[in-house]
C-alpha cells in the first residue's frame, strides 16, 4: 500500500491534532451509533498518541475494549473529480471506521496502515465527520495474543510480553487524493550486476508498477530514475523491467544514499496522469556461511531492541523524539536496530533508509510462550494448541506477516525480516505452526533473509525453528534470569551455548542481553539493578563474542527503559534501557560508546 504522498497529481491533508474521544466503557457505542452524530460527552484526545496516559488515573489506563474517536475535515475545493481516501497509519489494535454515518472500513493489526475509497461520501468544499471505534483487546485470535479476563470487578486484559499495551491512534491520519486512474503499487528489488565491492559496479533497479482506475488497461507506465541531485540517471518503460544504473551510488550501512523512482502513468496522448515518487537504495544483500553481508562486505550488526515509548504520548509517533532517538544511537556508535516487538511507524524507516542505519523488522507476534508466560504471571497450558494460540492466530499471523512485507518491501534500510520475537519453538506443535508462515514469508518476497528470535528456553539442542531461519537470532539473559549475579558462571554458559549455534553454520545475532538497572543506583559489591552490575554484564558478554566467530551482532536490550503491565518482577516498568524512559544515558552508555566508535 502506497503512502499518501504530494505530487505534481496527488495531494494530502493530515488529519493529526485533537480530536473527540470517548472511552466506551459499557460497549454501548455501536447501539447507540455514536458514529452517527458529534460524539457526546467527549473529551479532546491528541493523535498521534496512545490514550493510556494522557488522564490522569487507572480508569482509561487501565481500558479494556472500545474508545471513539471523532473529527471534521473540510475536503479541498480543489478535490473536485479526484478519487478521495481515508487512511489510518495504524490504530491499535483494531478498528472500525465511519465517514459520515457510512461504515467504511474495518481493520484488525496495531501496527500496520489500512484506507478506504471514501469519494462517493464526500463533497469537495464540505465538511465531512469521520468516527472510528478503536479496540485495545487482544485474544487468542490476535497478533500479539492476549487473554481477557472477565472478573467481579470488571474485565482485566493479560498478555503474555512484557511491554504496556498502549492503544489509540499512534501515527497520522490522512485524506488524500489519487487520479481515478493511478499507480496503485510499487515494487522495487534492487541489486548489481557484478561484485558489489567493485568501484566501477553496475547496479539494478528491478520494479513492478500496478496500476488500477478506471483507464488502467490502457494507460502506459514510464519509469524514471533520478540521483539525489535530481539528475535522470536512466529511464524505461512499461509496468515492469530491469533499470541499470553504470557506476551506481549505492546505499551503504552509515550512508543512506536514494536515488528517486519518479513513477507516471500516462494516457494514450501520453499526457501524464498520475506520477508517485518511490526511493529506491541500491544495495545488496546475501547470507554466506556465518557472515551477513551488506553489498558484499560483511555487516557486523551493533545497536538495540527498541520500543516505540515514551513519557506521556507511549506509542505515539512523535518527529522530535524520533530524530533524538536516532542521534542518540549515532553518539553511542550503534548502526543497526530491531524494530521489537512489532512494525515501527513508516517515518521511522524512511528516516533510517535516509541515514543508513540498518533495521530488523518484526512482526507483532510476540508472547506465544508459556515459560515466558509463567515468568509474567500468566498460566498456558498448550501454547501452540486450538486452545490458545491455534489457526485463527496463525491466520492473523499470515495477515500480519503479509501487511508487514507489502508495508516495508522497498526500504532498503530492512535487511531481515523477523517473523516472531521468543516463541516456543521447541515442540513439534510450534514446528506445525511456523512452517507455513516461514514458507509464506519466502513466498512473499524472495531478496532478504527471514528468521525468528529465539527465547532462552529453546536451546541449539532442542529448537526445532532454526533451521527455517536464515540467520540465528538468540536472546540470552546469561547473568540476569539465568546464573543471576554469577558472571563468571554466566560467562562459561553464554559461550558454551554461542559455541553450540555456532555449529548450524549460520550466522548468529544476539538480538538481546542485558540487565534491569535503576539510573543512579551505585554499588561495588556487584548489586543486581545497580549501574556497575549492568555495564560489568555488557562487558562480559562484549568478551565473550569476541571469542566466537559466527558472532555477526550485538544488539542490547533495550535502548531505553520502557512502560511494561504491573508486575512484581518490574519497577515502574522494565529497566534494562541503556537510556532511561526520559533518554538519559547510564552508565552502560558510555562503555558502549567505547566499544562502537572507540571514543570516550
Ligand atoms: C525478552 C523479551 C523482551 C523482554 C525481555 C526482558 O526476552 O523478548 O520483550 O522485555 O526479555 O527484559 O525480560
Amino acid at each position: 500500500m502506497l503512502r499518501p504522498q504530494d505530487t505534481a497529481t496527488r495531494e494530502r491533508r493530515s488529519l493529526t491534532g485533537l480530536w473527540r474521544f470517548r472511552a466506551d466503557a459499557d460497549g454501548a457505542g455501536r447501539d447507540e451509533r455514536w458514529f452517527a452524530g458529534p460524539l457526546a460527552d467527549a473529551i479532546d484526545m491528541p493523535v498521534p498518541a496512545s490514550y493510556n496516559d494522557i488522564v490522569p488515573g487507572r480508569d482509561l489506563h487501565d481500558h479494556v475494549g472500545e474508545v471513539w474517536y471523532q473529527t471534521t475535515a473540510r475536503v479541498p475545493r480543489g478535490w473536485a473529480g479526484q478519487r478521495v481516501v481515508l487512511r489510518f497509519d495504524s490504530a491499535t489494535h483494531h478498528a472500525t471506521v465511519w465517514v459520515g454515518d457510512t461504515e467504511v472500513m474495518s481493520h484488525q493489526g496495531g501496527y500496520t496502515p489500512f484506507e478506504a475509497d471514501v469519494t462517493g461520501l464526500v463533497t469537495p468544499g464540505e465538511v465531512v465527520r469521520i468516527t472510528a471505534a478503536v479496540d485495545n483487546r487482544l485474544t487468542w485470535a490476535t497478533i500479539p495474543p492476549g487473554i481477557i479476563e472477565d472478573t467481579p470487578h470488571g474485565k482485566r486484559q493479560k498478555y503474555m510480553h512484557d511491554f504496556f499495551n498502549y492503544a489509540g491512534l499512534h501515527r497520522p491520519v490522512w485524506l488524500y487524493t489519487t487520479p481515478p486512474t493511478r499507480v496503485d503499487d510499487v515494487t522495487v528489488v534492487p541489486g548489481t550486476t557484478g561484485d558489489p565491492m567493485a568501484a566501477d559496479v553496475t547496479g539494478t533497479v528491478g520494479y513492478a508498477v500496478e496500476v488500477a482506475g478506471p483507464d488502467g488497461g490502457a494507460a502506459q507506465v514510464r519509469v524514471r530514475l533520478r540521483d539525489a541531485d535530481g539528475a535522470e540517471v536512466t529511464r524505461g518503460t512499461g509496468a515492469e523491467g530491469v533499470l541499470e544504473v553504470p557506476r551506481v551510488h549505492l546505499w551503504q550501512p552509515g550512508e543512506g544514499y536514494q536515488y528517486d523512482l519518479v513513477v507516471e502513468v500516462l494516457a494514450a496522448d501520453g499526457a501524464v496522469v498520475d506520477s508517485y515518487v518511490q526511493k529506491v537504495g541500491v544495495r545488496t544483500l546475501e547470507v554466506r556461511g556465518t557472515e551477513f553481508l551488506i553489498n558484499g562486505r560483511p555487516f557486523y550488526f551493533r545497536g538495540f531492541g527498541m520500543h516505540e515509548d515514551h513519557l506521556t504520548r507511549g506509542k505515539g509517533h512523535d518527529d522530535a523524539e524520533m530524530v533524538h532517538d536516532f542521534e542518540l544511537l549515532r553518539w553511542i556508535g550503534a548502526n543497526s536496530f530491531r524494530t521489537s516487538h512489532y512494525p515501527y511507524a513508516e517515518e521511522v524507516l524512511d528516516y533510517a533508509d535516509a541515514h543508513g542505519v540498518v533495521v530488523i523488522d518484526e512482526t507483532p507476534a510476540v508472547g506465544m510462550n508459556a515459560s515466558v508466560a509463567a515468568v509474567l504471571g500468566t498460566k498456558i497450558d498448550q501454547v501452540f494448541s486450538e486452545e490458545a494460540v491455534g489457526s485463527a492466530a496463525q491466520a492473523a499471523h499470515a495477515q500480519a506477516i503479509r501487511e508487514l512485507i507489502a508495508r516495508d518491501k522497498n526500504h532498503p534500510s530492512v535487511v531481515m525480516w523477523s517473523i516472531a520475537n521468543e516463541p516456543e519453538s521447541h515442540t513439534p506443535e510450534s514446528e506445525e505452526y511456523f512452517r507455513p508462515l516461514f514458507a509464506l514469508a519466502r513466498e512473499l518476497e524472495q531478496h532478504r533473509p527471514v528468521g525468528f528470535v529465539n527465547v532462552m528456553y529453546s536451546k541449539a539442542d532442542v529448537d526445532r525453528l532454526a533451521q527455517y531461519s536464515d540467520v540465528i537470532m538468540i536472546n540470552r539473559y546469561y547473568g540476569w534470569y539465568a546464573n543471576t549475579g554469577d558472571l563468571a558462571a554466566a560467562e562459561a554458559d553464554l559461550e558454551a551455548e554461542l559455541r553450540a549455534w555456532e555449529a548450524h553454520g549460520k550466522p548468529v545475532l544476539m538480538t538481546e542481553y542485558g540487565a534491569d538497572t535503576v539510573a543512579g543506583l551505585h554499588d561495588l559489591y556487584g548489586a543486581l539493578w545497580s549501574e556497575e552490575y549492568q555495564s560489568e554484564l555488557l562487558d562480559m558478554y562484549h568478551r565473550v563474542f569476541d571469542r566466537v566467530e559466527a558472532v555477526q551482532g550485538e544488539h542490547v536490550w533495550n535502548f531505553a527503559d520502557f512502560q511494561t503491565s504491573r508486575g512484581i518482577v518490574r519497577v515502574d516498568g522494565n529497566k534494562k534501557g541503556v537510556f532511561t524512559r526520559d533518554r538519559r544515558p547510564k552508565a552502560a552508555a558510555h562503555l558502549l560508546r567505547r566499544r562502537w566508535t572507540g571514543r570516550d
